[in-house]
């Protein structure tokens, strides 16, 4: 044990000098004991050591808080690409049905039309005390008694024309309408003052149904040129400054 003492003391010697040497320190007498002697008595502490040198400033700044992530600029636009391959042509539809949309429209328009035209109609006949109805047409009157001119005229402002009947029904309707009147006379539109003899309608075209009484007309006195119906339904030219009932036709 006294060798392993010893090697252990020169070990500690070496080591002990060289920490000597690094500080500078005069070198003192070491020695270990040759033989295995009684234990020396514990030396006195040693001086204290230099002061370390300062670390590297390594001191720690002050907490920064995180910033707002940023807005990068919008960079260049890109280089304009290849042109695509063009498609290939399609198959060529099938044929439309010929105008159906279209027809509806105007289909649809023309009824529209015709009720309108109808309502407009309707609405100035219910603006007469009386009035009937036949086929597309309404008979009217406010039971008013009037010359021929003045007959003519108002019925005219009412938007409609003097009646004048265009077939057996229509000349029963009136006839009809003027036992209501209780009227011995009701104008219809129909004169000769053209031509003598020769009856037109208001529009100087030819009558296309008449209903004359027998021997009528007879241009009594040679001053009848106007018409007018009887309570009977059948027709005579009379006097056209004669003040009778007034029915007009829409
Ligand atoms: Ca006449
Ligand atoms: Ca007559």
């Amino acid at each position: 044990s006294n060798i392993i003492m010893r090697s252990l003391c020169h070990d500690l010697l070496l080591f002990q000098f060289a920490l000597q040497m690094l500080d500078g320190a005069e070198p003192q007498n070491l020695n270990c004991p040759t033989y295995g002697g009684v234990l020396g008595t514990p030396g006195h502490n040693g001086l204290p050591g230099r002061d370390g040198r300062d670390g590297k400033d390594g001191a720690i700044g002050p907490k920064v808080e995180k910033g707002e992530s940023g807005v990068g600029a919008q960079g260049p636009p890109g280089k304009i690409g290849p042109p695509g391959v063009a498609a290939p042509k399609g198959d060529k539809g099938n044929p439309g049905t010929p105008g159906t949309g279209v027809q509806s429209a105007l289909q649809l328009k023309s009824d529209v039309k015709y009720l309108t035209d109808r309502l407009t109609i309707v609405e100035k006949v219910l603006g007469f005390r009386m009035f009937r109805k036949v086929g597309q047409k309404y008979y009217v009157s406010d039971g008013l008694v009037k010359n021929f001119e003045k007959a003519q005229k108002f019925c005219s402002d009412a938007g409609a024309k003097i009646v004048l009947p265009r077939s057996e029904d229509e000349n029963n309707v009136l006839t009809s309408m003027q036992a209501a009147l209780e009227s011995t006379y009701v104008y219809v539109g129909a004169t000769d003052r053209k031509k003598e003899g020769h009856f037109v309608d208001m529009s100087d075209q030819p009558l296309i149904f008449t209903n004359w009484k027998e021997k009528e007309p007879n241009d009594y006195n040679g001053a009848e040129d106007c018409t007018a119906i009887y309570k009977s339904g059948v027709w005579n030219d009379i006097n056209c400054n004669s003040d009778w009932h007034v029915v007009c036709e829409l």
